[in-house]
């Protein structure tokens, strides 16, 4: 029998091609070039399942040029590189990789959080530069984490841990606001309260935003958001670039209408708005939160595991989509 052929669209542990091998015709992209539209549809030509990443954005276009697409696994929780609607319509399943991620990056939201408060970056910057000659009193004093007023917006799973984090190590008052209000049992584990955006936006010391990414969410926080803010208070996002207005937040940032923000995602990533590298009290990492060791490579196992599920069970194990009509 010939074997479903998947394409593996940018690098991945040797390890996950190693047990793909055995059931698939495997491409692999280990040099990792990110693969342009045109060269994205050219390698999935008589493909029947793809690994991709948040890079890799499944459209219409692209699904009526590989017909022969049935699944695609996303190597990450956010599957918003998916036309949804689109891969539905196409009888396309979408898989995501939700769970394995969780305490991974609710950890380096609350790392980011914390340095931005305690303006970490700032002042190793300063030590590198040789400038650090003397002990102050007011040397890069910054915001305390316990006691203070954690907010969060976007209640899922990674705003839950975020939010276990704030509530039972360091004894923060914990306020959210998410689409749909959680239920009295979740609010009580994570020991948060529910509150408009406005209230959320006034009232955090440290804000972290963690909801998905949608037209809906497009530009959540412009000025008008950013204006509402404490000016001692931080904003952290791990969500998505496009969340934040990332022109407004610099010009917050500056005027110093809040005091700094710690983000790692950013409107048209991998590229920065240049004023946001100039200032200091903004920390800023390349798109890492799930970036540990063993939760990559569950990532990896979980999107290589939805690929074989699919193709032999006919069912996958974390499903974004229903499909049920298939236009081809
Ligand atoms: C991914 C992420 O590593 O899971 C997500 O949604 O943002 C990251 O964990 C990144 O999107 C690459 O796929």
């Amino acid at each position: 029998m010939t074997k479903p052929k998947i394409l593996l669209a940018r690098a991945v542990f040797p390890a996950i091609i190693e047990s793909l091998s055995t059931r698939f015709d495997v491409a692999t992209n280990q040099t990792d070039q990110v693969l342009t539209k045109s060269e994205l549809i050219a390698r999935l030509q008589g493909v029947d399942g793809a690994l991709t990443t948040g890079s890799e954005r499944i459209d219409s276009d692209l699904l009526v040029a590989c017909p022969q697409l049935k699944v695609v696994a996303n190597m990450a929780v956010g599957y918003n590189n998916f036309d949804l609607p689109a891969m539905t319509e196409r009888g396309v399943q979408g898989t995501n990789t939700p769970d394995v991620l969780t305490d991974t990056t609710a950890d380096f939201g609350f790392a980011l959080m914390m340095a931005t408060a305690r303006r970490l970056t700032e002042s190793e910057h300063f030590l590198r530069r040789g400038e650090w000659t003397k002990w102050r009193y007011d040397m890069f004093t910054g915001s305390d984490i316990h006691g203070a007023t954690l907010g969060i917006l976007g209640m899922g799973r990674i705003g839950q841990g975020i939010a276990s984090r704030g509530a039972h190590g360091f004894g923060m008052e914990v306020i959210y606001h998410n689409r749909t209000r959680l239920d009295p049992a979740t609010e009580a584990r994570c020991r948060a309260s529910y509150v408009s955006k406005a209230e959320l936006l006034q009232r955090a010391d440290h804000l972290v935003l963690v909801l998905p990414y949608s037209a809906e969410s497009h530009h959540a926080i412009g000025a008008a958001e950013l204006a509402q803010m404490k000016p001692t208070a931080t904003l952290t996002n791990i969500a998505r670039g496009g969340i934040v207005d990332d022109v407004a937040l610099a010009a917050a940032l500056k005027a110093r209408t809040i005091a700094g923000a710690g983000l790692d995602v950013f409107e048209g990533e991998p590229a920065v708005l240049p004023d946001l590298l100039t200032l200091p009290n903004v920390v800023l990492t390349p798109h890492i939160a799930s970036a540990s060791g063993p939760t990559r490579m569950a990532m990896a196992r979980l999107a290589a595991d939805n690929l074989v599920s699919f193709f032999t069970e006919g069912r996958v194990l974390t499903p974004v989509n229903t499909v049920t009509s298939i236009v081809r």
